[in-house]
């Protein structure tokens, strides 16, 4: 054998033998073409021994390129066996990551709840149906004429201070009272009309017992021959149904410019009286002004303030808490 296919052999075995290492030692996928290319590219390890087999002597060079080739492919096999060596180990660690303990305990998903005005409401809405009113209802943003005009309370009028209003642009208002929601039902209907009207009422006005956002259910009935007799045992009745015989209940004389006479109506809430509804006889006027003939027809209205029945069935003392959106303090009143 020739010097030169002699140092050619030793060539190949020792290439061969260092691709089989470094295939073997690559530990990222990433890495693998290239330490690949050092040996199999076109400027690899290899190529420089197809040179040296072009100077061989021509009765060495089969036996000499035979040997290449083998050497090249166990140095491509060994790659290919690299490849997959890293893709396995991706996969099981891929799989490792998104293992799902089982046996943990799982996540509580926080439940809300009907908040407690909106159960109160709810409450009264029921009762108050069960007793033969129907719902209606009526816009947030008013108008000056059915939140005041046609209440029988003209612009020049005094009881509008009673009221501090939010006032919008274009003559627009927040209603400040449910009664509105009276004016419209009558102008579009004829009596007998026996309604509740439940919903957000707006104020300028916030202490411990006042909000400036606060529920009112309007109550109206109107037919021949309604009395302020129905009037006393019809809220009477309502309150008893809500707190039991036993709660001190009083009616005290009030005036409100829609409703003659007037009422306002407390109960005692254990440790003070509470102001929670007005009530009163339509005023012939308002009846007048929807159409209707006061000869005729008459009824009763009421207003009741839903916060403050919740303040007292739930013992709160400042409305605010109500609204402050704690929910440590709303988590106390689970919905039943
Ligand atoms: C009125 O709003 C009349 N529209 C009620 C009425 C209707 C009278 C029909 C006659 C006929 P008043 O302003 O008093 O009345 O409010 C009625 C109730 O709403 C009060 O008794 C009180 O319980 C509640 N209320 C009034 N202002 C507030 C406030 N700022 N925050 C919480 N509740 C309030």
């Amino acid at each position: 054998m020739s010097e030169a296919h002699a140092r050619l052999q030793a060539d190949i075995d020792a290439i061969r033998a260092e691709a089989l290492e470094a295939a073997s030692a690559v530990e990222r996928e990433a890495d693998l073409a290239t330490v690949r290319a050092r040996f199999v590219g076109k400027k690899g390890a290899f190529a420089p021994l197809m040179q040296a087999l072009g100077r061989l002597a021509p009765e060495d060079r089969p036996s000499a390129g035979a040997r290449i080739n083998v050497a090249r492919d166990a140095v491509e096999a060994a790659f290919e066996s690299a490849r997959s060596r890293l893709a396995e180990a991706a996969l099981a660690a891929a799989l490792e990551r998104g293992r799902v303990d089982v046996t943990l305990p799982g996540r509580v998903v926080a439940a809300g709840a009907t908040h407690p005005v909106q159960q109160v409401l709810d409450d009264l809405v029921d009762l108050l149906c069960a007793f033969g009113f129907e719902l209606a209802d009526g816009p947030e943003v008013e108008t000056e004429t059915f939140n005041f005009d046609l209440l029988n309370m003209p612009s020049s009028h005094p009881a509008r201070d009673m009221q501090d209003t939010f006032y919008l642009e274009g003559g627009l208002l927040l209603r400040t009272q449910t009664s509105p929601v009276q004016v419209r039902t009558m102008q579009s209907r004829q009596p007998p009309v026996r309604i509740i009207a439940p919903g957000k009422v707006f104020r300028c006005d916030a202490d411990t017992t006042h909000s400036p956002v606060f529920h009112q259910i309007e109550g109206l009935w109107i037919d021949r021959d309604v009395t302020m007799a129905d009037l006393k045992g019809t809220l009477t009745h309502f309150l008893r149904m809500l707190y039991g015989p036993d709660r001190p209940v009083r009616f005290r004389p009030s005036f409100f410019p829609f409703t003659e006479p007037s009422v306002e109506l407390d109960v005692w809430t254990g440790s003070r009286w509470m102001e929670v509804l007005g009530a009163g006889m339509v005023h012939p006027q308002v009846l007048r002004n929807v159409g209707y003939d006061p000869d005729q027809v008459q009824g009763f209205a009421f207003g009741l303030g839903v916060d403050r029945l919740a303040m007292i069935r739930y013992g709160i003392t400042d409305i605010r808490y109500l609204w402050e959106n704690d929910a440590r303090f709303l988590r106390q009143f689970p919905t039943r």
